[in-house]
């Protein structure tokens, strides 16, 4: 797990200012700590760290997610600055959720056959590699425990912050799961595919880790009860669709060299939000021509699939979707009580409308 500044300072991670220090210098010195106890523990049980060391590509991430409980901290303590003590913490659970995110691509990326990630070959597709893959997916889930277990276990939330992440990766697995068995060969059906369908499946699959987990961390460590903020979790749930649907819109119109990944999901006949729309706006023939095609892995397939969403404009359709989205979820913060809570929401938000990666 060797990373050096440079290779961090190449991320195009935001330069959040916390103290007065920047957030790629703070991050990395809280790396540096918390990477000596996990290579210990690789060392005392294998007795080295090499094949560790190759997982540096965690760090090239854009850490919106990780970085949100930081931030979201601070917005909470309403500008007082945060103590050593609190940024070294709310970092570490910053660097938890990016590692529950790496163990869920790792392994998202098996399941989709997808190529790349990040720029890079996705892991299971480098030949040493293989099937280990799966077997590191679960070597970086159960980091996540060991770092909680060090560095809160004498916190009184620490119970509650177990809990959390137990449950918000019990709801991903099941959105990952409705996920898979939608595209189950012998059941292709396109009708079935409905608005509904994608909601629950990106509510559970992404919006409960990528929104809802780092305020939620940040809630807990600011000394809130998490049963008193339902109405957060709904409007990140909210949030955490819309960034959805625009990863849905990214796998076919977005450029592969800036989201850092080929799309599949017209090869893996996903229930993406495109085909959704598609199958909606479609008439008879239109929607003939997208049953023949959607789900096959042929290039000339995919081409056709394509060409059909720009017949129908779906590039149009999703900017309406985007303002439109854009202005419910604002409304719903804006209702809320808390200014300091209204910050928050609202600045998670800015960092992913009209996102291009
Ligand atoms: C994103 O879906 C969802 C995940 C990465 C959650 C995976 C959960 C597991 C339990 C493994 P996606 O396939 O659209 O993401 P991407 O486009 O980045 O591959
Ligand atoms: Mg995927
Ligand atoms: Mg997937
Ligand atoms: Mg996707």
């Amino acid at each position: 797990m060797n990373v050096c500044i440079s290779e961090l300072l190449l991320l195009n991670v935001s330069f959040v200012s916390i103290c007065g220090r920047c957030w790629t210098t703070l991050c990395l010195e809280v790396w540096d700590a918390l990477k000596v106890d996990l290579q210990k523990d690789v060392k005392l049980i294998l007795g080295c760290s090499k094949w560790f060391s190759n997982v540096g590509w965690i760090f090239t991430g854009k850490l919106n997610r990780g970085l949100s409980v930081v931030d979201s901290l601070k917005l909470l303590k309403e500008g007082e600055d945060l103590t050593e003590d609190e940024i070294f913490l709310s970092s570490t659970l910053g660097w938890c959720i990016e590692w529950l995110q790496a163990y869920f691509l790792v392994l998202d990326d098996i399941m989709d056959a997808s190529h790349t990630r990040r720029g890079q070959p996705c892991w299971f597709r480098l030949p040493k590699v293989g099937m280990i893959a799966v077997n590191d997916g679960i070597l970086l889930r159960n980091h996540i425990p060991r770092m909680l277990k060090k560095h809160f276990r004498n916190k009184d939330y620490y119970v509650d912050l177990l809990d959390l992440f137990n449950e918000v990766e019990f709801q991903t697995a099941h959105g990952q799961m409705i996920d898979l068995i939608t595209t189950l060969e012998g059941e292709k059906d396109l009708s079935k595919y409905t608005e509904s369908l994608h909601r629950r499946i990106v509510q559970y699959k992404t919006a409960y880790y990528s929104f809802y987990l780092p305020v939620a961390c940040a809630l807990l460590m600011a000394g809130e009860k998490l049963e008193n903020h339902i109405e957060v979790q709904n409007i990140l749930v909210e949030m955490g669709t819309y960034f959805q649907v625009q990863d849905d819109y990214l796998d076919c119109f977005g450029d592969p060299e800036t989201i850092g990944k080929i799309g599949t999901d017209i090869e893996d006949f996903k229930c993406s939000w495109l085909v959704v729309k598609a199958f909606q706006l479609s008439n008879d023939e239109q929607k003939k021509l997208l049953l023949e095609n959607y789900g096959k892995a042929d290039p000339g397939n995919v081409a056709k699939v394509k060409a059909l969403y720009h017949e129908l404009n779906l590039q149009g359709v999703f900017e309406e979707y985007e303002s439109k989205s854009y202005e419910k979820i604002i409304t719903s913060i804006e209702a809320h009580p808390s200014k300091a809570v209204q910050a928050v929401l609202k600045s998670f938000l800015g960092k992913i409308y009209k996102r291009q990666k």
